[in-house]
């Protein structure tokens, strides 16, 4: 059985977890929040950040490891396109997420909207915020509309690009903004087509019901809507920062 250490609030973890949907993978989780990561996490994930996927001896840590790992390990139903053209677009577009809208949506947005005044108590910065969504995030989504095709998937079949892309997204919902129709025509509407694949509705419904849940009860909630849970956790309940923290 493959276990996932992760919240499924956190974009990266659910980009796995869409991946192992796709692939019909069967998993268990323990659902830490960032910064809640006990001693031994440090151990699996050195610099104490999620996710970290344990399969038999391999523990891997990072997403686009962990989604590559997978691929090479479950490659069918095949999460890349077939032309070595696409499959570079694909990881460009995996790669541009996990940095670019990482430090956009989810540290600079999410992060600093959200989790560092709930977790660390930082004053939330609402002026900083917008003045970031008309730089950052305005630069992205405009990006994003030039190279998004009016119908379909961002390399063809739905695959890792949309997926990596697509999980970003979520993390801005949650610091209540969404992409202006009006502005972003096609990207608004690859997102809606993305948000509505079927391997999709799991990890997002999972993450909802978990972001309103405190870091102390989400065990217990992930249980309740139907995850299967691992019996170990690495949950401590004093948040602590990773050698990488950029947040509050
Ligand atoms: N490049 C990593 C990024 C993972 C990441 O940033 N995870 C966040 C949660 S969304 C985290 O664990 N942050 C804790 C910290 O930075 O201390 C990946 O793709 O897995």
């Amino acid at each position: 059985m493959i276990t996932i250490i992760g919240n499924t609030v956190s974009p990266y973890v659910r980009k796995v977890l869409v991946i192992l949907g796709m692939k019909g993978l069967d998993f268990e989780i323990d659902p830490i929040t960032p910064f809640y990561g006990n001693d031994d996490f440090a151990k699996i994930s050195p610099v104490r950040r999620i996710p970290v996927l344990i399969d038999g001896d391999a523990v891997v840590n990072d997403s686009s490891v962990i989604a590559q790992y997978l691929e090479e390990k479950y490659p069918a139903p095949s999460i890349l396109p077939a032309t070595p053209e696409a499959r570079a677009q694909a990881r460009w577009l995996e790669e541009f997420a996990d940095s670019r809208l990482g430090d956009a949506f989810v540290w600079k947005g999410f992060g600093a909207v959200v989790v560092a005044p709930a977790v660390f108590g930082t004053p939330r910065d609402i002026d900083a915020f917008k003045r970031h969504l008309e730089s950052d995030v305005a630069d992205i989504c405009d990006y994003l509309e030039s190279l998004t095709p009016a119908a379909g998937y961002l390399t063809g079949a739905f695959g890792l690009a949309d997926i990596s892309v697509a999980v970003m997204f979520s993390a801005m919902r949650y610091a209540r903004w969404t992409p202006d129709p009006a502005r972003w025509p096609k990207l608004v509407a690859w997102l809606a087509r993305a948000e509505a694949h079927p391997a999709m509705s799991g990890p997002r419904e999972w993450s909802d019901a978990l972001i309103k849940t405190h870091p102390k009860d989400q065990r217990a909630k992930a249980k309740e809507i139907g995850l299967k849970v691992t019996e170990r956790s690495y949950f401590t309940a004093t948040p602590r920062r990773g050698p990488m923290t950029v947040i509050g």
